[in-house]
């Protein structure tokens, strides 16, 4: 087999293709960070946010923002020859949480967005990794203007297992997004070879 090394005789490798989430709430800058990786354009499913949508469509930090996604958000990006990590941005409002279990069908692993200045927003997400055993990291998106609290605090914060790694991110930074694609990659990985802790009841 051919994976996992660079092309023999000249011969094109195949790549192993892996699913990662960019998951998050509302606004916290999921459709960007696909955006900002992505070496295809990227899929977008973005709605113009209606006057209707303002009593629950909190902009709170993000007011400029004038579109939603309602679907999805697709990119691809190669981080190896061997490596290509096929990204799915989900949808931040919770009407949409039915489109959830068939994004995250196959998914090696998660990104969490957080945003420090609403992190319960993203309360929901680290819950639904959890219950499924889906590998994921927190990747802070630093606004301008928000609070900068170490990774520990935010760890602490969003209660999470020691293990999840942590780290700070600007989702507009192409090399800041990948670190945070590649930190998702490498964790899952360990966990997978990990031996497996027998199930509690
Ligand atoms: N200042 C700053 N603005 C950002 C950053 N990331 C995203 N934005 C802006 O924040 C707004 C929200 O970004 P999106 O990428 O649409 O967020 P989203 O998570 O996909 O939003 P939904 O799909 O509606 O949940 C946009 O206006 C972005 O330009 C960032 O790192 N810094
Ligand atoms: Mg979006």
């Amino acid at each position: 087999m051919a994976f996992g090394r660079s092309s023999r005789n000249g011969r094109p490798v195949e790549p192993v293709t892996l699913k990662i989430l960019v998951a998050g709430g509302f606004g916290v800058g999921k459709t960007t960070l696909v955006g900002a990786v992505s070496e295809i354009r990227p899929l977008r499913t973005e709605e113009r946010l209606s006057e209707a949508g303002r009593p629950v469509d909190d902009l709170a930090g993000v007011e400029a923002k004038t579109t939603t996604t309602v679907a999805m958000d697709f990119g691809r990006i190669t981080l190896r020859e061997d490596l290509v990590l096929y990204l799915f941005g989900t949808p931040g409002q919770d009407r949409f949480w039915f489109l959830w279990d068939e994004l995250a069908q196959g998914a090696l692993g998660a990104v969490v967005l957080a945003d420090t200045r609403r992190l319960e927003d993203c309360f929901a997400a680290v819950d639904y990794f959890e219950r499924r055993a889906i590998p994921f990291t927190v990747a802070v998106n630093c606004f301008e203007g928000a609070d900068k609290f170490p990774t520990e605090t935010v760890q602490a914060a969003l209660d999470l297992d020691p293990e999840v790694p942590v780290l700070m991110c600007d989702a507009r930074d192409r090399a800041s997004a990948r670190d945070v694609l590649v930190a998702v990659v490498e964790h899952a990985v360990a966990r997978a070879e990990r031996p497996r802790e027998p199930a509690t009841t």
